[in-house]
């Protein structure tokens, strides 16, 4: 262990604040609702094709992830953190319009997932070859850091992307440059279908941390306030000038890899074991039981979601396809096309 005060240490400070935690149950409940009819009803019915990855199980980490966010600071969701496009200033209109391939959605109809940014509201996309959004989320970093307003930048990915060698050049380069960033692994325990146990050989991906010369720390990641708790202490260190930490978020995915995919594999005891730690039921649990929201005002929450919910989907299904001819224009680019001609 380098002289840097690593540890994996579990250390749980978060108060119990009533906005936050209204916040928090509303995007959980938002990004669930949104995720299912994309993935069990839009899908089902042929209006969105390919892959349609989602992250339920695991809601809670893009939620507590993005909450902890200040002005400036900047972040690299993973396919399956909806929330944090939504928390970052997407409106859901503009994702489902996404999702649907319309022609003035963020791609112009060009891919229907989560590679969606805007430099505006510091959220970058996905780079789809996993783990090559680790070295660019330090490229953020190292601006950040010279910059020198005390900005972070929080970077996701899952437990099978831990494998790639990207990762370690990352990891290592963060933590020798004193980078502002948070790699926060979702280890949501598969890699499509393959098991952890296929996937590394350590204990926790926590001590990954401390083997760069960072801290690493390992908690619930179907706990929002956990996960929250934990990524405010990583940003302090950051802000401070103090490096980078990691962060392992442990869960289950409770769906497949992708729509097409019933997760077989995965066994029935395990699921059944992870249904019960559902990230949204716990944190209902807390809300009532601390007398911060009533059943009913619960009721009326997911109300309100499904609205939000319909109207998002009926104005992106109100917009046009992409024109046929401008349909794939910018994805095979010769000299001719838009992009080659801005850059000329
Ligand atoms: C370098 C690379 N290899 C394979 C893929 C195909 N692929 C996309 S998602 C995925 C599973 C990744 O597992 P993990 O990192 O655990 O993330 P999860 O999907 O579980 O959130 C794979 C194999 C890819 N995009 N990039
Ligand atoms: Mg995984």
């Amino acid at each position: 262990m380098a002289g840097t005060g690593s540890s994996t240490k579990v250390v749980r400070t978060t108060k119990i604040d009533a906005a936050l935690l209204g916040k928090m149950i509303y995007y959980l409940k938002l990004t669930r609702e949104a995720e299912s009819r994309i993935e069990n009803v839009l899908y089902r019915q042929g209006k969105i094709v390919g892959g349609v990855y989602v992250g339920r199980g695991q809601e809670a980490i893009g939620v507590g992830a993005a909450l902890t966010m200040r002005a400036g600071d900047v972040t690299f969701p993973c396919h399956r953190d909806f929330s944090v496009f939504l928390i970052r200033g997407f409106t859901l209109a503009d994702m489902m319009a996404n999702w649907l391939a319309r022609g003035d959605s963020p791609t112009r109809g060009r891919e229907n997932t989560l590679h969606i940014g805007n430099v505006d509201l510091g959220i970058f996309p996905i780079i789809s070859p996993l783990g090559a959004t680790l070295p660019v989320a330090c490229g953020a970093a190292m601006v950040l850091k010279r910059r020198g307003k005390g900005n972070v930048a929080l970077v996701h990915f899952g437990e099978g992307t831990t494998s790639l060698g990207h990762v370690h050049e990352a990891m290592n380069f963060a933590a020798v440059q004193k980078l502002p960033v948070i790699f926060i692994c979702n280890n949501n325990q598969f890699a499509y279908s393959t098991p952890v146990e296929k996937q590394y050989a350590v204990e926790s991906l926590a001590v990954r941390g401390p083997a760069y010369g960072m801290p690493g720390e390992s908690v619930d990641g179907t706990d929002v306030l956990a996960v929250f708790g934990a990524v405010e202490r990583g940003n302090a260190r950051a802000r401070a000038g103090k490096g980078p930490t990691f962060l392992e978020c442990v869960t289950l995915r409770m769906t497949g890899h992708s729509a097409h995919d019933a997760a077989e594999y995965v066994p029935e005891k395990m699921k059944q074991t992870w249904a019960k730690k559902d990230p949204i039921q716990r944190l209902e649990k807390l809300i009532l039981d601390k007398k911060i929201l009533s059943r009913k005002q619960i009721e009326e929450l997911e109300g309100k979601v499904r609205e939000e919910v319909d109207a998002a989907i009926a104005d992106a299904e109100a917009r046009p396809l992409p024109p046929g001819k401008e349909a794939i224009e910018g994805v095979y680019c010769d000299t001719e096309c838009w992009w080659s001609k801005k850059r000329l």
